[in-house]
């Protein structure tokens, strides 16, 4: 029991804007699996961040369902972590408020994804787009995270939250641990692009580049064989030439646990019309069981409903712990 306590905490979360694809997979929650031995895990559905643009509610509250059993197919164990739906525990949106008191508004404006999204949704630019990090931020200071395992595309905001804890730290003494972001290798998944145009990242968003995690195999053999790639035939890492390529060895060594080197080896003087098939093929065998796992456990609904319940419970303990600490250094009247 002593020994549990002192193990290094984890927090992640996705938003169920969309369902779950490779990248989110490659780039987050193999990851979360693999560290729930290891460390004090929490991951979170976190369906606050979703409405950040509009969302039709039957499906939201579907997604958000499907994602528990997703994240269970994936192999998350509820007796291992603490797995939880993000507006179940007030708390995040309440230590929100008061971090956002302590975020300048130069530093939000600055965020590459803010930019990005208030584009693509410029007619509807809210302020919980603008303040997304600040939330983001709240989710893993309430667990006092030491490690945020994200992709690559998340590393800035993991970076802000450090800045909002330290400076919250700075004025009022240690409140908050320093979180870190943990980013797996290129060759691991650390960026998983679109295979419509390598150049953005593979998206929820976007269904004509990205591959779920419930899309049956003939669906992701056909986006295989769709994919954008470049007027050579050679089969190599280079991504600022080839990134089509490049993206499909990076999804075929995260798929199979080849390196470049052995990928690139396996694939010499053969074309592409080998290579994107043999894509298609280590994917399918990787997503087959969770999809199979995911259809069965989306059957039994009260299942999925103590689980989300329970780890409400949980989750709210230890959030509340860290809530009432800020509202004594602010200068709150204890309730
Ligand atoms: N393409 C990717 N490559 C590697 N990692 C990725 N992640 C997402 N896409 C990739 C990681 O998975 C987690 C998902 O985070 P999220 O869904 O909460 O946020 P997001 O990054 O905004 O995801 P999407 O798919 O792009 O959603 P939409 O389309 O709704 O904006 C994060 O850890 C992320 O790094």
């Amino acid at each position: 029991m002593e020994n549990q306590e002192r193990k290094k905490r984890v927090f992640s979360g996705i938003q169920p804007s969309g369902d779950l694809t490779l990248g989110s997979y490659m780039g987050a929650i193999k990851n979360w699996v693999a560290m729930q031995d290891e460390y004090d895990c929490v991951y979170c559905i976190v369906d606050m961040h979703a409405i950040t643009v509009r969302q039709n509610p039957a499906d939201l509250r579907r997604r958000a369902l499907e994602q528990l059993a997703q994240y269970l197919a994936c192999g998350l164990d509820p007796e291992k972590s603490i797995l939880f739906v993000q507006s179940h525990v007030p708390q995040h949106a309440e230590l929100g408020w008061i971090l956002g008191c302590y975020t300048q508004f130069g530093e939000l404006s600055r965020m590459t994804q803010f930019k990005q999204k208030s584009q693509q949704h410029a007619d509807n630019i809210t302020a919980g787009l603008f303040t997304y990090p600040v939330l983001m931020a709240a989710d893993i200071l309430l667990y006092q995270a030491d490690f945020v395992p994200v992709g690559e595309d998340q590393r800035q905001h993991v970076e802000l939250c450090r800045d909002i804890a330290q400076r919250f730290n700075g004025v009022y003494s240690d409140t908050f641990v320093l979180p870190e972001a943990f980013i797996p290798r290129v060759d691991q998944g650390a960026r998983v692009m679109s295979l419509g145009n390598p150049l953005n990242k593979m998206s929820k968003s976007d269904p004509e580049g990205c591959v779920n995690l419930m899309d049956p195999p003939e669906v992701i053999q056909r986006k295989f064989k769709r994919a954008v790639t470049d007027s050579e035939t050679s089969v190599r890492y280079d991504k600022e030439n080839k990134p089509g390529v490049s993206n499909l060895l990076t999804i075929y060594c995260a798929a199979t646990g080849k390196s470049l080197e052995e990928a690139e080896a396996a694939f010499a003087g053969q074309g592409y019309g080998v290579f994107k098939p043999a894509v298609g093929d280590a994917v399918i065998e990787l997503l087959r069981p969770i999809r199979e796992e995911a259809a069965r456990l989306m059957k039994d609904k009260a299942h999925l409903e103590s689980v989300y319940r329970e780890g409400a419970q949980r989750a709210g303990r230890v959030a509340q712990r860290t809530l009432d600490k800020v509202h004594r250094k602010v200068g709150f009247i204890a309730r």
